[in-house]
Order: structure tokens, then sequence, then C-alpha cells
């Protein structure tokens, strides 16, 4: 069977990953508007119990500055509004705004609504708020899951608020500005048992380093990256603006892999390890794994990431 993406998709296929993160935030999702906020603020005083957040930068903060500005001179119940219409998907202007944000920019700007919050200058969830029984019962199966999954359902939760992105015709996508990359003496290497592949190596190696130019010379023109629970990103351009956007300061720590020939001259290649993102750094180690297909010419043709199910699964290098 000639290679393809959708074929490379379903290598190593025994690979489980934490299906229990999607289920939750489509759960999640159902829920009214007033729940999602209250369990959201249930769930990150929750968290904050043992992690804490990291404040984002000036430099990402500065995109979502209007809008706070405008929020937090509003009155209470405008500002409730606000949250609720930022939770429903409405079509507001605020709602458009935040839409056009990255992750990480949404992600700040929450955090410092929570932390005004907390702080009474923006309306709290009340003290009293009872949770409806379903939002009781998905703040309970969230409890259940490794802090990796449930940092992963609270970013999908930010993620998924404001207005539809395709609903809005063509718009500008604002992110945090690129840092330059680390210089050569400030980089670690690598090392992953059991693998010896310099096209992978070399991709957690740039990945570290926020190498983003060296990054994406290491895959094929029409090579694909698919992030966890997602669909893939198709071709070096498209690929490379993910990496601006959305994959800088990660730290990979890869530790053991396997390596096997696949069809048509391509090597197919399972790696195991942890993750760690800069809102949490050393806090939080999520259980991943990177299922590599490289081409004959030894670049990347297609690269899945996968949030596992367990630590256990750290172990399973089965075809
Ligand atoms: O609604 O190799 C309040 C890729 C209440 C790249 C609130 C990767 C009201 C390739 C509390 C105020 C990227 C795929 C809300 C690797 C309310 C690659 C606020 C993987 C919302 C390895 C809530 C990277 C707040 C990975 C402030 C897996 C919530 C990265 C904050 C994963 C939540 C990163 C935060 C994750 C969550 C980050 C900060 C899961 C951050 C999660």
């Amino acid at each position: 069977m000639p290679v393809s993406i959708d074929s490379a998709r379903s290598i190593f296929p025994s690979t489980l990953s934490a299906d229990a993160v999607p289920a939750l935030t489509a759960r999640f999702n159902q829920l009214s508007a007033e729940d999602q906020l209250a369990w959201t603020w249930f769930t990150y005083l929750e968290m904050g119990k043992t992690i804490t957040v990291a404040a984002p930068g000036a430099a990402s903060m500065q995109f979502a500055e209007g809008t706070l500005a405008q929020i937090r001179q509003m009155s209470f119940p405008e500002q409730t509004q606000v949250m609720c219409d930022l939770a429903n998907n409405a079509d507001t202007p605020i709602c458009r705004t935040y839409s056009t944000w990255s992750p990480n920019i949404k992600l700040g700007f929450w955090f410092q609504l929570g932390q005004w919050m907390d702080q009474g200058i923006v309306a709290p969830i009340p003290p009293n708020y009872q949770l409806s029984a379903n939002a009781a019962a998905v703040l309970q199966s969230l409890r259940e899951l490794d802090q990796g999954q449930q940092i992963t359902v609270l970013r999908n939760s930010v993620v998924d608020m404001g207005f539809d992105p395709g609903k809005m015709g063509s718009y500008t996508r604002i992110s945090e500005p690129v840092v330059a990359p680390k210089e050569m003496s400030q980089r670690s290497q690598v090392t992953i048992e059991g693998i010896d592949n310099p096209a992978v190596s070399s991709y957690m190696n740039n990945m570290n380093a926020n190498d983003f130019d060296e990054l994406i010379k290491l895959f094929a023109p029409d090579g694909a990256l698919q992030p966890p629970f997602q669909r893939p990103i198709v071709g070096k351009d498209a690929v490379y603006r993910f990496f601006c956007e959305e994959c800088q300061n990660l730290n990979l720590l890869p530790e053991r892999g396997i390596s096997e020939p696949a069809d048509d001259g391509y090597t197919q290649i399972k790696v195991t390890g942890k993750v760690q993102t800069p809102w949490f750094g050393a806090e939080v180690g999520m259980n991943m794994a990177w299922r590599f297909l490289i081409s004959p010419e030894n670049k990347i043709f297609f690269v899945a990431i996968d949030l596992l199910a367990s630590p256990k699964e750290l172990l399973n290098l089965m075809r």
C-alpha cells in the first residue's frame, strides 16, 4: 500500500491515548455557561492546591490588554455576561476578538480574569453556587484523571470558548511574538534509549531550543504533524505556523523508543516520554508518545503526538 497521511495515522495502533480527555471535554461543552464558569473556577481552585500556574509574560499579555481593560471597568452583571458569552460561543465583539487569539493568549486572558475574580475586581462565582448534578459528575470524573490529562481538559475548555472561527470569514490570527532560539551553548541534547535516528533526535532538540527554522527543515514538503486529539496539520507552511503559534518553550523529555522498517523504504519510529508545558513547568509531566513515519530521504513525513492513557503506556513499544 502506498504511504499516505491517512495510512500513517494508524502506525503503532496499540498506542492507547487518553480518550477520557475528549470524552470529558464533550461533557463539559454540554453544560450551561454558568455551570461551565463555576466548574472551571472550582477546578482551578482545587488544582491550585497542588500545582501553580506560571504567570504569562508581558509579551503575550499585551494582546489581551485592551479587552481586559474593557472588562475591568464594566459592572459585575456586565462582566458575568461577557464570561457567559464566551462560554456560549456567542457572536459579540469580545467573542470575535477572543477567537483570533492563540491558545496561550486565551489562557493568559483567563489567568488575569481569575486573579481579578479572586481580588473582587471581576464578578466572582458566588461562593454558594450549586453545580448542577451533571456538572458535579463531570468534576468528579476530572478528579479521577492524572494531572497531565486534567490540564489538557482545562486548556481545551478555554480554547473552545469564543465565537466559532469557522464563521468569522477572513481575520488576522493573533499570537505571542516568537522568541529567539536558544544559544547553541545553552542547548541540551536528548538521548532516547533504542533510537539513533538523527531526524528524531533533531526534532526533539530543535523543539526544545525553540529553533523552528531548523525544526521545519526536518519535514518532508508534504509532511504533517498531528497534535493530541486533533486532525493532522498538513504541509510545511502550516506546520511551521503551528510551531510559532503554539510550541514555544515546551520541554520534551523523550525516554525510549522503537524503530522498524515500514512499506516503501519508510521507517516507523515510536518514542515515549514526558512533556512539560511552560504553564506548569516541571510540576506536571505529561505522559506522551510520538509516532514518526520517516521517509527514505530521512525526512519526517508524519508525526503524531499522543497524550497517553496511563504511565503504563510509556513502556508500550509494540507495533
Ligand atoms: O471560565 O512534539 C477561571 C505539540 C474561571 C507540538 C477560568 C506537542 C472561569 C509537537 C478560573 C477564571 C504542541 C503537539 C475560566 C509536542 C473560566 C510536540 C480560568 C505537545 C476559563 C510534544 C482558567 C505539547 C484558567 C503539549 C486560567 C501536550 C485555566 C502541551 C488555565 C500541552 C489552564 C499543554 C492552563 C497544556 C492550562 C497546557 C494554563 C495541556 C494549560 C495547559
